[in-house]
């Protein structure tokens, strides 16, 4: 394994030297979010390593990037929201006014910012797939998606569409993504919730891309 020595600034901005890795290895992956998850999201991101297994399998993506996506897509989300602010202020990961009204949609960047510049990780498929798990992004690539899905569809996850969904994403990916995307617009204008600019970016951008797919 190679490692690199990493300059990254601490939370108070004084500038320290870090070991970092080139690759992160599963069993370390399950040890971070065993020390950082209650029981309840332990299992759930459990569910998602197994149903993105599952569907990287069947749709042949890489299944090591899939399995360290998985684990590690809500490694950052029981943070105290007051800190999650916090640190994605200082680490510049605001990017819309919106970020700032809802906390709870910046878990997935503040993961990825920490696995690479605090553990040095920096395989970048995994990172976006990281960082977009909640509301997407435009350009999404094949794990981008595949995590974003199997997140709002794994085993525990119980909503009247989601078998539709499931069955979807086993068929076709993009699509099966576009409908999970369309299925969460629908669900945010139904409980009366502000849908993110980003979330609107990410079904657009999609939306269009899948129309020239064959
Ligand atoms: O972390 P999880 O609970 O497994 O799932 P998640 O990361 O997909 O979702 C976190 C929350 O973000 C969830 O309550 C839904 C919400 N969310 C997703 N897209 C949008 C959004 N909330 C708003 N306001 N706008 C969005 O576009
Ligand atoms: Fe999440
Ligand atoms: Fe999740």
């Amino acid at each position: 394994m190679k490692v690199d020595i990493l300059e990254v600034r601490d939370i108070l901005g004084i500038r320290k030297y870090w070991k970092g890795v080139d690759s992160l290895e599963i069993e370390e992956a399950y040890e971070l979010v065993e020390n950082s998850l209650s029981p309840n999201r332990l299992q759930h991101t459990l569910s998602v390593v197994k149903w993105a297994l599952e569907l990287s399998k069947k749709h042949g993506v890489e299944e090591k990037k899939a399995h360290l996506a998985a684990l590690l897509h809500d490694l950052k989300k029981e943070v105290d929201k007051n800190k999650q602010l916090e640190y994605a202020k200082k680490w510049g990961i605001i990017k819309f006014k919106e970020d700032l009204e809802n906390p709870h949609i910046l878990h997935g960047p503040l993961a990825a910012y920490w696995l690479e510049y605090y553990k040095g990780y920096k395989d970048k498929e995994v990172l976006r797939a990281i960082a977009h798990h909640t509301l997407g992004a435009p350009g999404m690539g094949i794990l981008e998606m595949l995590i974003y899905s199997a997140d709002l569809t794994e085993e525990t996850r119980n909503y009247p569409q989601v078998d539709k969904l499931r069955q979807s994403l086993y068929d076709n990916l993009e699509q099966g993504t576009l409908a999970c995307m369309e299925h969460t617009i629908a669900y945010l204008k139904k409980t009366k919730r502000p849908i993110h600019p980003q979330t609107r970016l990410a079904y657009e951008d999609l939306k269009r891309r899948t129309q020239f797919a064959k």
